[in-house]
């Protein structure tokens, strides 16, 4: 019999993922908060939940993509939440970037109760997820990683084990420090080239022919060229991983001078009022405070 899988939370990247389970044959329930949202899945063939303690019953394993670790325990610790359908031969896979901490106290529950848990953060934006190539970053039971794969390679296309709970999300928010540190070098260098006259085309040419190359760097180029800031990953959630990324920091006693001054040049983007659009408008903030109208 295919694994019954419940997904829960269909905003960006949860809406693209869980079309493929469909696609895959697998029998589907979904779970949003905003109900609304379900309903291109139902029409599809998924069926909707009314609660994720609902969701929970209805399936073998439960995939979740939320925002950030308050919808994690609304998710999972709330009255209807499905820690209440937790039991023996549950699992719960959580692709949201969450703090490690978050991680391992829904993994206790979960135990307590006889379920288990794998995180597996996930990376590989709107693109990915809507092609199914997400890589995603696991932490837990190295057997349940291996078990998971054929629930984890319907989204992705590759799964990484990354330790034990909480580690991999570690290794995502590391993962989205550097994503931070490539923007903003990226958006200063873009304007500092256009106020001394040089074709950002130029730099890009260069920085793709030499040592300085990564494929996000033509992605987010050609974008900020269009003046395109429909979100692939939003700010908002950006800084949300700078925060936990930076609270990790602290945890471990390792300083992030780097880091902690490009969170506040994302936050700059949220006070102007563009945390919903992509990452790659912090470009506008380097433009504006270099007096670009
Ligand atoms: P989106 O598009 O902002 O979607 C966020 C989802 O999380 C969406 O389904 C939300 O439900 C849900 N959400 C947000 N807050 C809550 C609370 N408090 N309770 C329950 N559900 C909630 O984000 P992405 O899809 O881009 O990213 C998802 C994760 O992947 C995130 O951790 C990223 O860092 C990586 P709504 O529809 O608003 O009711």
């Amino acid at each position: 019999m295919q694994t019954r899988i419940g997904f829960a939370g269909l905003g960006l990247m949860g809406g693209r993922m869980a079309r493929h389970y469909l696609e895959k044959g697998f029998p589907l329930t979904v779970w949003n908060r905003t109900p609304d949202r379900c309903a291109p899945l139902v029409a599809a063939g998924a069926t909707q939940a009314k609660t994720p303690r609902e969701l929970a019953e209805r399936s073998d394993v439960v995939v979740a993509c939320v925002s950030d670790p308050p919808a994690v325990e609304r998710l999972v610790f709330a009255e209807d939440g499905l820690l209440a359908a937790a039991r023996p031969g549950f699992t719960y896979l959580e692709t949201s970037t969450i703090s490690p901490s978050m991680a391992r106290r829904v993994d206790e529950a979960l135990r307590a109760k006889g379920a288990r848990m794998l995180e597996a953060p996930v990376t590989g934006s709107k693109m990915g997820a809507e092609k199914g190539t997400l890589i995603l970053m696991t932490g837990g039971p190295r057997a349940l990683h291996d078990e998971l794969m054929p629930v984890m390679m319907a989204i992705g296309s590759q799964a990484i084990y990354c330790g034990e709970m909480g580690q991999g999300s570690v290794v995502k928010l590391i993962g989205n420090g550097l994503i931070s540190f490539m923007l903003a070098g990226l958006c200063e260098g873009l304007v500092l080239a256009k106020k001394a006259g040089i074709p950002q085309e130029t730099v890009l040419e260069v920085v793709m022919a030499s040592g300085y190359q990564s494929p996000y760097f033509p992605f987010k180029g050609a974008a900020i060229a269009r003046r395109d800031w429909d979100t692939h990953f939003s700010i908002d959630l950006l800084v949300k991983d700078q925060t936990l990324a930076l609270e990790e920091g602290a945890v471990h006693g390792v300083p992030m001078p780097g880091l902690a001054a490009i969170r506040e040049v994302f936050q700059s983007a949220r006070a102007r009022g563009w945390g919903a659009e992509d990452i790659a408008a912090v470009y506008k903030v380097i433009e504006s405070a270099s007096g670009i109208d």
